[in-house]
């Protein structure tokens, strides 16, 4: 097992990273920007490294720097959490041949998942059912135009290299496709130098189901479980629930073992995140996630186990003791993010925190790496907190997340709370039966 980790990360999750290497007994090392000199996870480290000024591209995505602080602090393994370098497999690659560990798959799973094209290929290869769609890459308004025609209308253009929905276009009638076409391939090459598009078939009202996955170095895969993230705003999930209200148990098996199987065949080696959508009952794949996630907590809640730990048991050579037999689902759990934005117009709300008070009782779970007295800087990420209830049962969790809701105090700056204590009083996400569009439409006439 490593001695000593380093965590590429900053707020919550560099928090979370902190916690699981304190209960297994690792040292840390966090390392932060010039802005984020007072931040929680700089005190709770065990020791700490400045890599740069606020700015990200200087500091959190600076590779020399932190590649340097790993180095001079002599730990021997990164953490990179979620988003920065945690999916960038040049980042991978140079801390391996710098001879530290990635904790995360290999720079290979991550640039083949990072290519959507490849990666629905493979999906498709090993066994999970994919949205009808055009052979790979589409290199023609005629080549496009001719699968929309066989296909049926609507379709949907995306880039290769897009994600988190950026570079899609719906086409609903023929007449648009070229201008539609040509549009998505220009700002493909403008938002990810890579111009290559692809189209699918356009799924009206899906929901946005996740399966959570695990590898390891000794060809054992597993499944723990899905997520229902449909609840979002501008492709910013708001709300993350487990089990989804509208899966069974036995879908829940069959898609859930599709998912490991993948796994196993890929040779994956860690945490990932299956996406799919769903819709009249059937799963597609849509893109693979190779990193942890924001909501990994919904799983934790659910199974009791400390995923944190073993991406990092994993990455150190461990089998995963997980297995069919001993992963238990329990009852319910509900995420909600917590943004320091204006819960009407959503606009970013950083400045000094000055009362804070988290809720707690039974079940309740608050991640968050703010404190009263600290001072939310502008730069980064506007999420400050994550708060998790678990109940025996849906409605249970429900209840408890009101009453955790009006408990919490955020003062000094905007919080989201508002917007949340309201979704928990729609029918439609009562019902459970919401889609990945849903709260955008309730939103418009609110
Ligand atoms: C789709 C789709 C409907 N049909 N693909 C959005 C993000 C990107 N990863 C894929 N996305 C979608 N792909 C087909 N064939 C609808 C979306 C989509 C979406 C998916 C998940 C969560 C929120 C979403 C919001 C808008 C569109």
């Amino acid at each position: 097992m490593f001695k000593k980790i380093l965590i590429a990360n900053r707020g919550e999750i560099a928090l979370r990273i902190i916690r699981a290497c304190r209960e297994i007994g690792i040292q840390t090392v966090a390392v932060h920007s010039t802005a984020d000199a007072n931040a929680m996870a700089v005190r709770l480290a065990d020791e700490s490294v400045c890599i740069g000024p606020p700015s990200a591209k200087d500091s959190y995505l600076n590779i020399p720097s932190i590649l340097t602080a790993a180095a001079v602090t002599g730990a021997e393994a990164i953490h990179p959490g979620y988003g920065f370098l945690s999916e960038n497999a040049m980042f991978a690659r140079m801390v391996e041949e710098h001879g530290f560990t990635f904790i995360g798959p290999k720079a290979d799973h991550i640039d083949k998942m990072g290519d959507k094209v490849m990666a629905k290929k493979t999906a498709l290869s090993l066994g999970l059912p994919v949205v009808p769609g055009s052979d790979g890459a589409v290199e023609s308004v005629e080549e496009g135009k001719a699968f929309a025609l066989k296909a049926g209308l609507p379709v949907l253009i995306k880039a290769a290299s897009g994600g988190g929905g950026k570079g899609m276009k719906v086409i609903r009638k023929i007449e648009e496709f070229e201008e539609a076409y040509r549009t998505a391939r220009s700002e493909a090459k403008a938002n990810f130098g890579d111009d290559t598009v692809y189209i699918e078939k356009y799924l009206e009202a899906p929901k946005h189901i996740e399966i959570q996955v695990f590898g390891d170095h000794h060809g054992n895969a597993i499944h723990l479980g899905e997520r229902d993230c449909s609840t979002q705003r501008r492709h910013q999930k708001v709300v993350e629930e487990g089990p989804s209200p509208v899966i069974s148990h036995a879908d829940r098996e069959k898609i859930g073992t599709l998912a490991a199987d993948v796994i196993r065949k890929m040779g994956y080696v860690g945490a990932g995140t299956i996406e799919m959508l769903y819709e009249n009952g059937e799963f597609y794949f849509m893109e693979m996630n190779t990193r942890i996630q924001v909501e990994h907590p919904v799983t934790e809640m659910i199974t009791g186990i400390d995923l944190i730990a073993e991406q990092i048991k994993v990455a150190a050579g461990e089998p995963l003791t997980l297995n069919k037999e001993n992963i238990r689902f329990r009852g319910h759990a509900i995420e909600i993010r917590i943004n320091a934005e204006d819960p009407q117009t959503f606009i970013p709300s950083p400045g000094k925190i000055t009362q804070f008070h988290t809720p707690g009782g039974l079940g309740v779970r608050f991640d968050s790496a703010i404190y009263q007295g600290y001072s939310i800087p502008p730069y980064y990420d506007s999420m400050v907190g994550k708060l998790i209830v678990h109940g025996r049962t849906r409605e249970e969790c429900i209840n408890r997340m009101r009453r955790c809701i009006t408990e919490t105090v955020v003062e000094g700056v905007k919080t989201t709370l508002p917007l949340h204590h309201w979704i928990f009083q729609q029918e439609e996400f009562l019902s459970g039966e919401y889609n990945i569009h849903w709260l955008e439409k309730k939103l418009a006439t609110r």
